[in-house]
């Protein structure tokens, strides 16, 4: 243990604490900007300057160990200058739009601005000029709002290992972007969007499609439908002030419906479909003895990244379309036909917690289903537009049929969830007996990898789980390394979709962990848990789909990846 003292307040820490967290044990709240623990510990903002007594130094505290005897004092007059100074510096060769940036309600250095009272910006200088970057339908990049703190660089590197952006040039034009200047398009960027999570200001953010949709819902000759993504209706109520985790389907549902939306349809009931599909192809592929393991393809961030790293596994994945693309190609056909609607008059719109969903809406195998992909945060502040008090609205319930599901396409919206919700299904059909116990809690949790083994029938079914792509590429180096598994379940972002790129901010893994448990138990208090149970499921196959696998599923719910 080492003694120190912060401020007079004598304090007991562990040998390699830093001053930063010395501090906060010690109930002081030291600004930080570029600071993510563990993953970006690089004291390059210097906002977190703190005085040591014996030797008068600054140092940035979130960088400095605490020694033996030390004593720091955190508020000094320098302190407190330095750091505004500091602020300002950094303000001066900031692109400074608040009132029309996309980031300003989220925006850590507005924050710090207001909370340092810097109510002028006094250096005014040259400012270094970097063009933006739309190169992609899900990210949009102004360096110019950039202030070099590498959060994006630590998580695209450590947390995803994708490594599509990098710091370049030196001083004054130094700029992070993908190498060689490159623009995202052109980078191998998976668009997951992890980057404009940890981004503290708009220099990376989602690109927003608002305009659009509010355009189609006003236009009288469009039939606007929206899908709602399992994992918003856990996270929505937070661009509101409620707790991470708060359920809020009912009202997100009548929310919806006061925006303009003419049918409130959810992604959970194409969930409830890719269960049916997902599941007999892994049942055919064990029965032929075709390319295994099975590897779910929900996630297009995922796909990407194996597009991009490991395009000798694109056989391993399943041909199913995501449940958004299910539900774009269902409804633009199976609805369109139904309600007499003529295709070009239909708008498809999902509400997704993805970034990556925007592109994959795009992707040429899937055939401009879906229209426009929102996510969370942009329905937030859909709703913040037309003046909705979201909150008090009465409970809604989604319209019939593409709107009902089971308690196992919730759970989609968690890593372990979609295996889940398969060995539910899979164990039923395959044994022709009533699955009592529901919860597979082998493959729950927030381990980057999980590993079970399933007995079903006369057969022992090995599954893994991989959350975040730096565990999906150990898993796939498992896997060439000759590790044997007959299903596995790969999701781009660090705790599955309730964790991805267009949640609401911030994404600390304790918001991730309510918004978790807020899906179980959705899961929990539905009547129907498993998706094969799905009445208007077992419709759709009757009326229009036949069975799972059939032509006609192949034609409207599967593609093929190629590299
Ligand atoms: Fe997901 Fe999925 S669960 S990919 O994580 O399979 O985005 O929520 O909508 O498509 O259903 C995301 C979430 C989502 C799809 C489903």
């Amino acid at each position: 243990k080492i003694k120190l003292w912060i401020d007079e307040e004598e304090l007991e820490v562990d040998q390699g604490t830093t001053l930063l967290e010395a501090a906060k044990m010690a109930g002081r709240d030291i600004p930080t900007l570029c600071y993510l623990k563990e993953l970006n510990e690089v004291g390059a903002c210097r906002l977190c300057l703190v005085e040591l007594e014996d030797s008068g130094k600054l140092v940035a505290s979130c960088i400095t160990p605490a020694v033996d005897g030390m004593r720091v004092k955190t508020n000094t007059a320098r302190v407190r200058k330095t750091r505004r100074l500091n602020l300002e510096f950094l303000l001066s060769n900031h692109k400074v739009d608040c009132p029309t940036c996309l980031k300003s309600d989220d925006c850590e250095l507005r924050e710090l601005a207001e909370q340092m009272g810097i109510r002028d910006i006094r250096f005014i200088g040259e400012k270094s000029t970097f063009t933006k970057d739309v190169s992609t339908p899900s990210l949009y990049r102004d360096p110019e709002k950039c202030i070099l703190c590498r959060r994006c660089v630590s998580v695209c590197h450590e947390v995803q290992s994708v490594k599509a952006i990098v710091p370049e040039g030196r001083g004054f034009m130094t700029v992070v972007e993908p190498a060689f200047y490159n623009s995202l398009s052109e980078s191998p960027c998976v668009l997951c969007g992890q980057c404009s999570v940890v981004c503290p200001t708009g220099a990376i953010t989602e690109r927003e499609y608002i305009d659009d949709v509010w355009e189609a819902i006003y236009d009288p000759a469009k039939h606007v439908i929206v899908q709602t993504a399992p994992a918003v209706r856990v996270a929505l109520s937070e661009a509101f002030g409620k707790e991470p985790g708060t359920i809020v389907t009912g009202q997100m549902v009548s929310a919806l419906r006061e925006l303009g939306f003419d049918k409130v349809f959810d992604t959970n009931f194409t969930a409830d479909l890719t269960i049916m599909e997902e599941g007999t192809e892994l049942i055919d592929r064990i029965k032929n003895n075709e390319t295994l393991p099975l590897f779910t393809s929900c996630s297009p961030g995922w796909i990407k990244f194996l597009e991009h790293y490991y395009p000798e596994f694109i056989y391993n994945l399943s041909t199913c379309k995501s449940p958004q693309q299910m539900f774009g190609s269902v409804a633009k056909t199976y609805y369109a036909e139904k309600n007499d609607i003529s295709v070009d008059d239909l708008i498809v719109v999902s509400i997704m917690p993805c970034t990556a969903k925007k592109f994959e809406a795009s992707r040429s195998e899937m055939n401009g289903d879906v229209d426009y992909a929102l996510t969370t945060r942009e329905l937030g502040r859909m709703i913040k537009q037309a003046g909705i008090d979201i909150l008090n609205l009465p409970e809604g319930d989604y319209d019939k049929l593409l709107g009902v599901s089971s308690g196992a396409a919730d759970i989609f919206g968690t890593t372990g969830g979609v295996m889940e919700a398969a060995l539910r299904t899979a164990y039923e059909i395959l044994t022709g007996e009533e699955l009592r116990e529901l919860d597979f809690t082998q493959v729950r949790g927030a381990d980057g990898i999980k590993e079970a083994e399933v007995a079903i029938a006369d057969l022992t079914l090995k599954v893994a789980v991989a959350h975040g792509l730096g565990n999906a590429r150990e898993l796939l180096e498992r896997i060439k390394d000759g590790a044997e598994y007959h299903f596995v379940e790969f999701m781009a972002c660090p705790g599955g979709c309730i964790g991805g790129g267009g949640q609401p901010l911030p994404a600390t893994e304790d918001n991730i962990a309510k918004r978790r448990a807020g899906l179980y138990e959705i899961d929990q208090n539905k009547e129907i848990r498993k998706s094969h149970e799905n009445p208007y499921i077992k419709k759709i196959y009757d009326e229009y789909l036949e069975k799972p696998g059939s032509h006609k599923s192949h034609e409207l719910l599967h593609t093929h990846y190629v590299v």
